[in-house]
């Protein structure tokens, strides 16, 4: 749980659906330059991020301008990314956690990414019950957003400065047709693999190396995505803050279920801003077949 509690009390967070909707018009609003970064910030940083990961150019410039336009909100009190060590105070209101740009690899080989935030009312690193809001985008041939709220989830198409519903209200299917796992296979546990032999028994494998893009195959079709625990990494590879926690969110606030191993992603005590967890969220029949298979073993 995050240092100090809750701020909805603050008359400038009063309003918390509005405040999401803000920041969801403001994130479409950067669109055009972020995907203009694409092209002309391809090169590697130099640097590590706090997870030990090459920056590219690409994800230091969507850091950046994330937080100029997420930060100038009255709402928004604390931008924290997955590219920056330390959370930034901007100002008094809702934690905004960033992955500025998912799936940046995928930028050379011309593939899936995407952008995501979670709105927390709460210090980071908090709790994914402290969420109140989620959404992400995803850069693929069309832009589109998917917003989740204690009210539901909806998918717009971003076009031409527009933000048009495109799903009005996302709802996962019980069962599903796709999968995607991530990490070596060899590194799996062996109730992952019974789990992963099971599935593809029934499920078409659909995977791209980008959260977002993968998790968006599993809203639009149903089905399965993880990434489990692995034999050199147990925590696996996502980061709560940043990934885990606001995918989980929107999946749970579609009718889905979410995992990481002994719980829903959203009950994972937050102990670090950069923590990793197992993830793995879809459908309620396989993710109840996971539940069962793995029993405590991610
Ligand atoms: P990058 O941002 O380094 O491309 O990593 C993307 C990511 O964090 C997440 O978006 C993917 O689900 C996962 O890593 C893919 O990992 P693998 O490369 O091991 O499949």
């Amino acid at each position: 749980m995050g240092t100090s509690g809750p701020r909805s009390n603050d008359p400038e967070v009063a309003d918390e659906p509005a405040c999401i909707t803000t920041i969801a018009q403001t994130v479409a609003k950067a669109i055009p330059k972020l995907r203009t970064a694409f092209e002309t910030h391809r090169s590697y940083e130099g640097e590590d991020n706090p997870s030990g990961e090459e920056m590219l150019a690409a994800d230091v410039y969507a850091d950046e301008l994330l937080e100029s336009r997420l930060g100038k909100l009255a709402c928004v009190g604390t931008y924290a990314s997955e590219e920056r060590a330390d959370p930034t105070q901007v100002g008094t209101g809702l934690s905004v956690a960033v992955d500025p740009l998912d799936g940046s690899s995928n930028l050379g080989s011309n593939n899936g990414v995407g952008t995501i935030v979670g709105v927390y009312d709460s210090e980071l690193p908090a709790s994914g019950r402290d969420l109140v809001g989620a959404m992400y985008v995803l850069y693929g041939p069309t832009t589109t957003a998917m917003v989740a709220t204690d009210d539901g989830v909806t998918e717009y198409l971003l076009t031409q400065g527009q933000r048009k519903v495109l799903t009005p209200s996302v709802s996962l299917p019980d069962t599903g047709t796709v999968y995607g796992f991530g990490g070596p296979v060899p590194e799996w546990s062996s109730a992952f693999r019974r789990y992963a032999m099971s599935v593809q028994r029934r499920l078409k494998r659909r995977y791209g190396g980008a959260l977002v893009a993968d998790v968006n195959q599993v809203l639009s079709h149903g089905g399965v995505f993880a990434y489990p625990s692995l034999e050199t990494r147990p925590s696996g590879k996502l980061r709560l803050q940043f990934e885990a926690n606001p995918i989980a969110f929107i999946v749970e606030q579609a009718g889905g279920l979410s995992y990481q191993g002994d719980c829903s992603v959203l009950d994972t005590e937050p102990e670090r801003l950069h923590q990793r967890t197992p993830l793995f969220v879809g459908s309620p029949e396989p993710l109840a077949e996971l539940i069962e298979t793995l029993g405590g073993a991610a």
